[in-house]
């Protein structure tokens, strides 16, 4: 296409070599001049949009086309400041943000604009001191988080698609680029996968133009956990990220440099990325501003550079042209981080990183997710008990899976539904979304309607060259394309590979197709050369175990950075129903296998017997099995096997222990831990205890989310942890509601009168509504009448709505950063039409 002139090569080596010789300087805050200029309603519009129907002010992407020579003035002001890398005005400027000022079909000129006059500005500085700066073209969030639910109620409910933001990402990029920008960065990210859709559109882009620029990738932090919004450790954030080989990775936007230092120094650590941070110039304070000076900032970053952590800074919210010029100044001369060697090793993460290193020997993969490989799991999802098949999941974390497959190939189910519904599930459940996800299915598209389910970096089971050459390299192409690692059964157009060579040759070729054509980093290649059932009876399968054993050791010799997996009950499929004897026979496969190399095993990974405790004499009999040692071996272990019929392994007991404590501390534990099984049982307890129902909202539930505030604002409990603590608490609110009718219905209260009546909402810009949700339910046991008007709500539907409900005060929420702005914009207005009812302000 003509109309896209950037040359990708030139920029990246002039970027290269500008970052080899110095810390880079990325802009200030965009927003905070803007708020400078302190334009009204009328100035927003500009003639073009003066009759639009929705209020625009605010929309500040919509400044790019109504006051042009602002946003070019502010981009000259950062470029002669210091700054080398100048951002477009394009936070918002995606279908999915403008839609809430109704403006969808603007985004293409919103983006193109944008980068023009930020060309303009950079040729205006370049002109006058002869140094290159670069456009970078911004691609901020979107308001809308694709892996955690805006409804409490409802965790596996999405507000948006991997797919929704993909598109809506292709369509910001495309027209930054058309519009000139050299450089996109992919920002202020709180969901890891909005950005992985983010990147997905990127390279779409990038398809489209024959070319690739460089791309820089920025998370944000914001709360004391030190973990995104959604949950990933910074580790586990670079993990899911690594696929877009970015020329930066770091963090922006949040509490400011000094809460910010810990987590770029990991990712410092582990990335061989550049490092970028722009943080906030400090805290928020209590109006929402931000104090720190250009001098005490550029301080604090100095001492980033000086400590070798950083090769690119800037600022975020709150700085500006002198902040800028304090930290280029600050920096001069000081040498930029030098980028780490990283040994190549296989990196996984959920919302915690996984990475095999050499001195793990073998990695558990749970195998009791799977409708196929377990009756109970079978039927749980086709009644659709998902808390109890999430519970199923809970259990292979909790005896030791550090990956979970899952698997819901099975003829009557809508298995691609029941695979997003259950990742979707999972991603609400801490403990079980910490480890990372073998996403298992015979048909492809299920596979890939999974990977658009997780934030983490997971691994695809499997692909092969069943249906030839083709279809290999496209599927491993989308594999790629969502930075997965992949486990490739050893098949081909001929069949299942049985013998040792066989086995061998197949995963050769296919090594050199994924390395060569696909571009595939040996590490993320798991090889699966197949585990067959040994002693059947049919003498073909007796030597199985040992053609296996011996491929894997071949293999790995010829491929080291490769790793090999299988099925291990596969194995003893003969022996069905004789626990005992077939987890004796896993033990001794294993025991042989990992020796050779095999370093990771779909298994039950509760029920692995340690191989020296095993009964001398069935040991000896598995291993004659495994290791085809005679030709009487299966006999001599059928014959065996009777003895130890029915005594099945030991199952891990959970630890049930607080079960034993005070109903208050059981009530406690619950809602910090998340969980709902007892929440009746107890709640009633305490409520059969107490003279009012309400006493035990107000009592043991209040003390414990207390609890859980405290943990949380100590860093102690993240996000996620918390949504699902919020649950517990509707769950045994709900229990107790019923009561509480009957006693207003006994005291003759109408509840109508109560105590007054409160408009209640989550700003615009925002979904976050768990705080407002569990003010409601606490108002509402307190004979308050609530108007609950959801998330996203704009001021105009919040004061009318008060106005027509003639409520007594309005309290508003919100979490990420821009909502104290709204907020504080709600007041504005408030004032400006004469409300003098309370204003209740709420968020993490
Ligand atoms: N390679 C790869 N992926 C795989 C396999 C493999 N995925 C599926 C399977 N094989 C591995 N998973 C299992 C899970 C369960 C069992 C075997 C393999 C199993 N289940 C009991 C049975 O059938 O007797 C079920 C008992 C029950 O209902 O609880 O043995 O090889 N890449």
């Amino acid at each position: 296409m003509s109309h896209f002139t950037v040359n990708g090569a030139e920029i990246r080596d002039a970027l290269t070599k500008a970052a080899k010789e110095r810390i880079l300087v990325l802009d200030g805050a965009m927003g905070t001049m803007i708020q400078g200029y302190r334009f009204t309603e009328e100035q927003f519009r500009g003639e073009r949009f003066s009759d639009w129907l929705s209020d625009l002010r605010g929309n500040n992407d919509l400044l790019t086309l109504t006051q042009p020579k602002a946003i070019e003035d502010i981009h000259l002001a950062y470029c002669l400041a210091g700054a080398d890398l100048i951002a477009t005005n394009t936070f918002n400027s995606t279908s999915i943000s403008q839609a809430d000022y109704g403006m969808e079909r603007l985004v293409p000129e919103l983006n193109r604009e944008a980068a023009r006059l930020c060309r303009e500005a950079t040729k205006k500085a370049e002109a006058k001191d002869g140094r290159r700066r670069f456009v970078v073209g911004a691609l901020g969030p979107t308001s809308r988080t694709a892996s955690i639910s805006p409804d409490v109620n409802d965790p596996g409910f999405r507000a948006v698609t991997f797919d929704q933001l993909h598109d809506a990402y292709v369509e910001a990029a495309r027209a930054l680029i058309e519009g000139g920008a050299e450089i996109l960065i992919i920002e202020t990210i709180f969901d890891t996968l909005n950005a992985k859709a983010a990147y997905a559109g990127v390279e779409t882009v990038f398809q489209e133009i024959g070319q690739t620029l460089p791309v820089m990738i920025s998370g944000t932090i914001t709360d004391l956990s030190g973990r995104t919004l959604s949950g990933q450790t910074p580790t586990a954030f670079w993990h899911s990220m690594q696929h877009a080989t970015p020329f930066s990775i770091g963090l922006n936007c949040a509490l400011g440099a000094r809460e910010m230092r810990a987590h770029l120094a990991e990712l410092s650590r582990v990335s061989d990325a550049m490092i970028c941070a722009y943080p906030n110039a400090g805290l928020p304070n209590e109006f929402g501003l931000y104090d720190e000076s250009p001098e005490y900032m550029a301080g604090l970053v100095k001492e980033f550079a000086e400590s070798g952590l950083v090769n690119i800074l800037g600022g975020c919210c709150g700085t500006t042209p002198p902040h800028i010029h304090a930290i280029a100044k600050a920096i001069e001369g000081i040498k930029p981080r030098v980028v780490p060697e990283i040994t190549p090793m296989l990196r996984l993460s959920g919302l915690e990183p996984f990475v095999l290193t050499p001195d793990i020997k073998f990695v558990n993969v749970g195998e009791r997710t799977n409708v196929t490989g377990s009756a109970k799991f079978r039927k749980l999802i086709k009644e659709g008990d998902l808390s109890a098949a999430l519970d199923v999941a809970r259990d292979q974390v909790a005896n030791g899976a550090q990956i979970i497959d899952i698997n819901m190939d099975e003829g009557l189910l809508d298995s691609e539904k029941a695979m997003v519904d259950y990742l979707n599930l999972i991603a609400a459940e801490p403990d079980i979304a910490r480890v990372p996800v073998m996403i298992d299915s015979s048909k492809f598209q299920i596979i890939e309607a999974g990977l658009k389910c997780v934030q983490g970096k997971s691994i695809v089971n499997s692909i092969s060259m069943k249906e030839g050459e083709e279809k290999f390299i496209h599927d491993a192409r989308i594999v790629r394309r969502y930075g997965a690692a992949v486990v490739v059964m050893a098949f081909d157009e001929q069949g299942q590979a049985d013998t040792k060579e066989r086995k061998v040759e197949i995963s050769s070729r296919a090594y050199k197709i994924l390395t060569e054509q696909v571009g595939l980093p040996p590490q993320d290649i798991i090889f699966d050369p197949n585990i067959f059932a040994v002693a059947t009876g049919i003498e073909e399968h007796n030597n199985y175990g040992v053609d296996f054993i011996e491929a894997t050791r071949e293999i790995r010799r010829r491929m080291p950075l490769v790793h090999i997996s299988g099925g291990v009950s596969n194995l003893s499929f003969s022996f069905r129903g004789n626990e005992r004897v077939r987890e004796a026979m896993h033990s001794v496969f294993l025991y042989h296998a990992i020796a050779a190399g095999m370093d990771m095993g779909i298994v039950n990974a509760g029920q692995l017997a340690v191989y020296e405790d095993i009964d001398k004499e069935l040991r000896d009999a598995c291993e004659d099995v495994v290791l085809n040692r005679r030709p009487d071996a299966t006999d001599r272990l059928l014959a065996l096997a009777e003895s130890f019929k029915g005594k099945g392994g030991e199952r891990a007991e959970k630890d049930l222990k607080w079960r034993a404590e005070p109903v208050n501390k059981r009530l406690e534990h619950a809602l910090v831990n998340g969980i709902t099984e007892y929440i009746d049982e107890d709640t009633e307890e305490a409520r059969a205890r107490s003279t009012r129902t309400l006493d035990v909202i107000e009592g043991p539930l209040m003390d414990g989310m207390n609890v859980v505030g405290d943990l949380f604002g100590s860093g102690k409990m993240f996000l996620p942890q918390v949504v699902k603590s919020a649950r517990v608490m509707k769950k045994a609110v709900a229990y107790l509601e019923p009561f509480m009718e009957e006693e207003k219905r006994l005291s003759g209260a109408t509840g109508r009168k109560g105590a007054g009546k409160i408009l209640m909402a989550t700003v615009k810009g925002d979904v976050h509504d768990i705080g407002k949700n569990i003010v409601g339910v606490v108002l509402a046991c307190n004979n308050y009448e609530i108007i609950d008007l959801g998330v996203m709500v704009p001021a105009k539907k919040i004061l009318d709505t008060a106005r027509a409900e003639n409520v007594d005060a309005i309290g508003l929420s919100g979490l990420i950063t821009p909502s104290l702005e709204e907020m504080s914009f709600v007041a504005a207005e408030m004032e400006r039409e004469g409300f003098s009812i309370p204003l209740l302000i709420g968020g993490a």
